[in-house]
């Protein structure tokens, strides 16, 4: 791991590599998730799901022996349906109830609830609830769907179709103007995002601070309490909603659940605690809900492969719920605007549209759209350059966003702040070797196998805020962030923050932004976060924004700080200001270095001895709260290159990867080890989505992977080993100089792996694969309709 920039690092400031504070209670089996709670009186609560995809409600009948623990949606009256609008024109909202009410709409959607000591008590009680269901037809895909002529999917809408967006640039002049002109289909499939921990929610009635408490496995603690609140009927104050430690979330968390609703509605109305854990089938079946997308591309391009127009149909299967707080909406929005990627191409137009269907409703998972809008124009990129003759980098570099153009307002509006596209491409192609695998492949493997390369450049868009969310139109747009950093009485420091870190390594990287401004040492300072009784509003952690708008509000918040620590410490010690410099949590007098206060000497004044103050201290003492929010708030670009080699086997189709190597630039990092993680978890995930997940489903909306040995997950043998170079552009708008970065690793890997495989299988005339994910059955597929192509092009003999 190599990283280029010329700054001087502290040992615990940003920029070091300082191991994750959180670690050492996870590794010592000190974590306190939600199932681990136990409380007096608690009761587990099981869901009956539907068995099937569209159907109504005919009747509901619970036996006598467990009506008294069963709830049906009529006996919610006073909880009000999820309904996550927005402002986009030709959007149309759903309503999720709480529990099915009148239909059902996907295989999977709670009907009733039983609550009982154990979970296998209330399981068995939901086996005495009897429903009767009158088939509806069953939109299993976005074609069907389309075309439906039967009920709807919500049946006072006008078509199955939750909104359709469009972009319409200078397309038809610039696409007169090719020579060249290129059409694919590309299509992701549907995934699950199989976090180690699902849903999980325990929510209890505070009879002293008469109150609602919701623990939650969730991303966003601060909006869950706005609308449970909303949907309960409770003011803001009477419910606090805590985030404990979270077991991975990858934006399944970051939306409201049913079941949280479920679960406080519960405990508002029986004020006693009960609780919901999803298990691994739940997971499966009722979470199969992101990245199915469908491309229908046609590239316009001169001789050389520049890229002139760009047009694009995107149709995503939104599932049947829109979910709140971002809509559905998000998906389209994300696709239309970030498909032109790092590319300076003009001409664009481009329709995305979300189409419901009886499937779980989709959510937000890693790099949202971008996944599959860096798949769609990674792999024309390759197209291109086949069609060209030229290789697939030359066709990107001439095509990318060059550093002199930074920054740079693309086709889409994106306004892509700063970066150097072209040359971190040539650095991937350096480090992968890109001539020496050429020359590999041309000598050819002793094995059989053949070999590929494939690379795929990216834009991250990250922390984007208030001006984006607002044209998503979206019920909860992020405005400024808060955080609150005090002084505690003995010299330490507590950072509170709205935001929540469930992986992401922020209880160290917020603590090194802390000491690189304060200078008080990271094992001295307790990031509180995720708690509404604890922590500022923060819209939460979503959109790779923490660090940008919450780590952005804690330096703040620290720098605040600081002149007031320097006025106390400059009296203690009857030296003007000015000749105290900071470091290690104390304050040196410059000409005397033996003459010092330590933080602790501050905090024992401002607390304890008060005599000691200057007579004009701040009254507002060592406690700032602090709002932040960038410059510019259209999000700061993070890009990367990443490449990869791999050998195909043309017998088995299958695909190893031999060499994964990683070019990125999240501007200034605080943690370049956190990063690292970060990226290489992400790229696990990608691995993922490329080559082995899926949930298919059958006519008639039947999930057909509902356990982990259909639903195949990437595991340590499947991931191999990466190699990654950091450059640094700092961003022009942020504290620091830091971008997010924490879903890029997700976003390209899909893409260069279908182009490294499908460069393996030039040598054999194969159909190009663009379908995910890309199994060894489809490979010998696309091996075996490239020898047709070649047999039907021979010609015939006499
Ligand atoms: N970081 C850094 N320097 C930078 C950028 C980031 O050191 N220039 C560090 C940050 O300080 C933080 C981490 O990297 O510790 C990620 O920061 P950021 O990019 O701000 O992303 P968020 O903290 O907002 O995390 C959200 C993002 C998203 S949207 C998904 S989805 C995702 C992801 O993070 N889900 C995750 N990474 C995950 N990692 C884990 N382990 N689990 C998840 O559920
Ligand atoms: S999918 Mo991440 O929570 O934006």
């Amino acid at each position: 791991m190599t990283v280029e920039h010329g700054r001087s690092v502290k040992p615990e400031g940003v920029g070091a590599r300082v191991p994750r504070k959180e670690d050492a209670r996870h590794l010592h089996g000190k974590g306190n998730f939600v199932a681990d709670m136990a409380m007096p009186g608690l009761c587990e609560v099981a869901f009956l799901r539907s068995p099937l995809a569209h159907a109504r409600i005919a009747a509901a009948r619970v036996d006598d022996s467990v009506a008294a623990c069963v709830v049906l949606r009529p006996d919610m009256a006073d909880c009000k349906d999820i309904v996550a609008d927005s402002t986009l024109p030709t959007y149309q909202p759903s309503a999720q109830p709480p529990l099915a009410s009148g239909k059902v709409r996907f295989v999977g959607e709670p009907v009733a609830m039983a609550f009982a000591p154990t979970r296998a008590e209330a399981e068995d009680h939901i086996e005495l609830v009897d429903i009767d269901y009158d088939d509806l037809p069953v939109y299993a895909d976005v074609y069907s769907a389309q075309a439906a002529t039967g009920e709807l999917v919500h049946e006072d809408w006008k078509d199955n179709v939750f909104v359709t967006l469009s972009a319409d640039r200078e397309f038809d002049t610039l696409a007169a103007q090719a020579d060249v002109v290129v059409n694919r289909r590309m299509r992701l499939a549907r995934q699950c995002m199989v976090p180690m921990e699902g849903k999980a929610v325990l929510a209890y009635w505070d009879h002293q601070a008469d109150q609602l408490v919701v623990y939650s496995a969730t991303q966003v603690p601060h909006m869950i309490r706005t609308v449970l609140a909303e949907c309960l009927g409770l003011e803001q104050g009477r419910v606090r909603v805590i985030s404990p430690d979270v077991g991975g979330a990858f934006g399944y968390k970051c939306v409201l659940q049913q079941e949280e609703l479920c679960i406080a509605w519960l405990a508002k109305t029986y004020k006693r605690p009960f609780r919901f854990i999803e298990d691994r089938r739940e997971h499966l079946t009722a979470g199969a809900n992101s990245r199915e997308h469908h491309y229908e591309m046609t590239a316009y391009t001169d001789r050389r492969g520049k890229l002139l127009a760009l047009d694009a149909r995107i149709t995503i299967d939104g599932g049947a719920y829109s979910v709140w707080p971002f809509t559905i909406g998000l998906e389209p929005g994300q696709a239309v605007g970030n498909l032109p990627g790092p590319y300076a191409f003009r001409g664009y137009r481009c329709v995305t549209r979300a189409v419901a269907t009886n499937k779980p409703g989709f959510v937000p998972y890693r790099g949202v759209a971008r996944t599959g809008v860096c798949f769609a124009i990674e792999l024309m990129m390759d197209a291109i350059a086949r069609e060209v003759g030229r290789e697939p980098w030359e066709v990107r570099l001439d095509n990318l966003v060059q550093a002199e153009q930074m920054p740079y307002v693309n086709v889409a509006n994106k306004h892509l702040d700063s970066g150097d596209y072209p040359a971190s491409l040539r650095k991937a192609l350096e480090m992968i070797d890109a001539p020496g695998v050429r020359a590999r492949q041309e000598r050819g493997e002793s094995d059989g196998r053949l070999i590929g390369l494939g690379v795929a450049t990216y834009t991250e868009q990250a922390a984007h805020g208030t001006s984006v969310f607002a044209t998503w139109g979206t019920p909860v747009i992020p405005g400024f962030d808060q955080a609150t950093a005090r002084i505690t009485p003995d010299g330490g420091l507590e950072v509170r923050v709205g935001v929540h870190s469930h992986g992401q390594g922020m209880e160290t990287t917020f603590a090194q932004i802390a000491n690189e401004i304060l200078g008080i040492p990271v094992a001295r300072i307790k990031v509180l976060h995720g708690d509404t009784g604890q922590t500022p509003y923060s819209t939460g952690t979503y959109a790779s924004r923490s660090l940008v708008m919450s780590g952005g509000a804690v330096s703040q918040a620290c720098k605040r700080l600081l002149p007031r620590v320097m006025h106390i410490a400059a009296h203690l010690l009857q030296t003007p200001e000015e000749q105290l410099s900071v470091g290690d949590g104390r304050f040196v007098v410059g000409s005397a270095p033996d003459r010092a206060v330590s933080m602790g000497d501050i905090a024992d004044a401002w607390y304890l001895k008060p005599h000691l103050l200057p007579p004009d201290v701040d009254p507002l003492g060592l406690e700032v709260t602090v709002g932040y929010k960038p410059k510019v708030d259209t999000g700061c670009f993070t890009y990367a290159s990443q490449a990869a080699t791999v050998a195909v086997d043309p017998a088995t189709g299958g695909v190893e990867i031999l060499d994964y190597v990683v070019v990125e630039d999240c501007g200034t990092m605080i943690n370049p080890m956190v990063v690292e993680g970060q990226t290489m978890g992400g790229i696990a995930q990608g691995i993922g989505t490329a080559f082995y997940e899926e949930t298919p489903y059958d006519a008639n909306g039947q999930p057909l992977a509902s356990t982990l040995a259909d639903y195949m997950l990437p595991g340590p043998t499947e991931i191999p080993h990466m190699r990654m170079h950091h450059f640094e552009t700092p961003s022009p708008h942020t504290e620091f100089g830091a971008k997010g970065m924490g879903e890029g690793g997700a976003i390209a890997p899909p893409a260069v792996l279908f182009n490294a495989v499908n460069d393996a299988l030039r040598a054999l005339g194969a159909a190009e694969l663009a379908q995910t994910p890309l199994t060894p059955y489809r490979v010998l597929q696309a091996i075996a309709q490239g020898s047709e192509r070649e047999k039907n092009s021979q010609p015939k003999a006499a």
